[in-house]
């Protein structure tokens, strides 16, 4: 069981002590353009901003401070800087626009804003006066990065508790209606202290690279929180493409990857799987990984993919493998410290091999903020995730779909990533959606949305040709009644795709 002291504030494990520990000098965040940032100088900028907190808009333990930035070097001195100060960060993705800051903010009331000066708008839009938005970045003196320079860059931490909460992140999951999840300072460590620790093993040598935003709690452990308590460093990119996430964390060094299935598919089907080959750990997660995409990343580069499952509910991934405990197919076990099990419609524990909810339990785990949905998702401490899996008599969990997206045609229960996982092995198909479309003969038949790879295009032809190739990979009753050719699949701005919408567009 992991052990933190009462009296804890996690800022103070990830940077004061990692300097401590390993020296100023080490390079901490690299950035795309080959500058880095040392240890040294994040903690420095970190105090700087907690000052500038505390000593210019006098934000107090317990104030919300929202963020709002791409992955960059900023980003994460706010983030330590607001940890610092003892307030809680409230992490906000870049791509949202005025509405929806208006909504996070109504739920979240933060007191301030820091903002990268390339997102102002949207953000001085929906405070609307209400709470002060300052720019990072721009050449204002109003500026975090000029206010920076007038601060000593000392600063003594806030002695906060272990169970005071230090973040509150948005999750519209799949659904599109955001609840808030709480994290107290120990959650945050407690992520790095079970999957990073027993799943990746990094050490200060590794080079943490990835595509997640720092506001989705994916990439805040596998960017920030990860490299830090381990004094590793971390590439942080922008907006990249997977063949500029690939050759960027090649050109870099990078040791361990972080990434979705799709981004390995579009690697691969792009020719640039090669690039991967001096990683020592490559992580798929945020979606399902099918078997047939982690076994043509080993045929290509000889990587065996770690997948994941996580969210941000529990901030970060529960279950997993690596190395020889990995089963292609499974998701893994649950990771040390975590206990996972399959839950019927009444709350019912399922032995091996039957279907049902997942739920877990373990170090971090959810409260939401003022939501009663908190009811429906958390039991007794066990965290109801809304994926539907099965779990074999060793412990191994194989994912089925998410739970409101199993497809009942003819009486036949369908999971829709297995369909999927059957489509996405035609060479010319580079992402697909499956849903239920609902039919007066059959109760549903299952409709696949799918994106072709450049080059080629959709017709009836194109549709029967994937149709009849879904029927050689899977039964054949399960195959597409309906394919939908589409430019682009909708996705959160996490990057996670959305069924629902999919759905909503087969009723209008
Ligand atoms: O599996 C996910 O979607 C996830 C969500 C939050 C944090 C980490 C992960 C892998």
């Amino acid at each position: 069981e992991l052990q933190y002291p009462e009296r804890l504030n996690a800022a103070t494990v990830l940077i004061d002590d990692t300097v401590e520990t390993f020296g100023a000098d080490r390079p901490a965040l690299l950035a795309p353009d080959g500058t880095s940032l040392s240890y040294g100088e994040l903690l420095t900028r970190a105090n700087q901003v907690a000052q500038i907190l505390t000593e210019d808009f006098g934000i107090v333990p317990g104030n919300r401070v929202m963020l709002r930035a791409p992955n960059n070097g900023w980003l994460v001195a706010c983030w330590l800087g607001v940890i610092k100060a003892g307030a809680v960060v409230v992490t906000t993705m870049p791509a949202l626009r005025a509405a929806e800051i208006e909504k996070l903010a109504a739920l979240t009331k933060p007191s301030l804003m820091l903002c990268d000066h390339r997102f102002m708008d949207d953000a001085l839009a929906a405070s609307a006066g209400g709470y002060p938005v300052v720019p990072v970045g721009s050449d204002s003196e109003d500026d975090v990065v000029a206010r920076a320079a007038a601060k000593s860059g000392q600063f003594t931490n806030v002695d906060t508790a272990a169970d005071d909460v230090a973040l509150l992140g948005p999750t519209s999951g799949t659904t599109g209606v955001p609840k808030i999840t709480m994290h107290f300072h120990r959650d945050i460590l407690a992520n790095a202290d079970t999957f990073a620790r027993h799943i990746l093993r990094p050490t200060a040598d590794d080079v943490f690279a990835g595509s997640p935003p720092l506001a989705f709690t994916f990439g805040l452990g596998g960017l920030v929180v990860f490299p830090l308590r381990f004094g590793a460093s971390s590439l942080l990119t922008e907006r990249t493409t997977p063949v500029e996430l690939a050759q960027l964390s090649h050109d870099a060094g990078a040791t361990i990857l972080f990434t979705a299935p799709t981004a390995y598919r579009a690697m691969l089907k792009e020719g640039k799987a090669d690039l991967l080959r001096g990683l020592r750990v490559a992580v798929s997660a945020g979606e399902h990984l099918p078997a047939a995409t982690w076994q043509a990343v080993k045929d290509a580069t000889g990587l065996e993919l770690i997948d994941g499952i996580g969210s941000t509910e529990l901030l970060h991934v529960f279950i997993s493998a690596a190395g020889e405990q990995i089963r292609p197919g499974t998701t893994g076990k649950a990771v040390p410290g975590y206990r996972a099990t399959i839950l019927d419609l009444d709350g019912n524990e399922l032995g091996p091999d039957e279907v049902g909810r997942l739920a877990v339990i373990g170090p971090t785990g959810c409260r939401y903020l003022d939501d009663e949905r908190q009811h429906a998702y958390v039991s007794n401490g066990w965290n109801v995730t809304g994926d539907t899996f099965v779990r074999d008599a060793d412990g191994y969990f194989t994912y089925q779909a998410r739970s409101d997206n199993m497809i009942i045609s003819s009486g036949y229960n369908i999971g829709g990533p297995e369909v999927e996982e059957a489509i996405i092995q035609h060479p010319d198909v580079l992402e697909t959606a499956v849903v239920a479309r609902p039919d007066e003969h059959r109760g549903s038949v299952v409709c696949a949305f799918v994106v072709l790879v450049d080059g080629v295009s959709g017709s009836a032809a194109k549709a029967k040709e994937l149709q009849d190739f879904v029927k050689t990979v899977i039964a054949p009753y399960k195959y597409p009644r309906e394919v939908r050719f589409v430019d682009e699949l909708p996705r959160n701005p996490s990057g996670k795709l959305q069924h629902f919408k999919l759905r909503e567009a087969l009723a209008d």
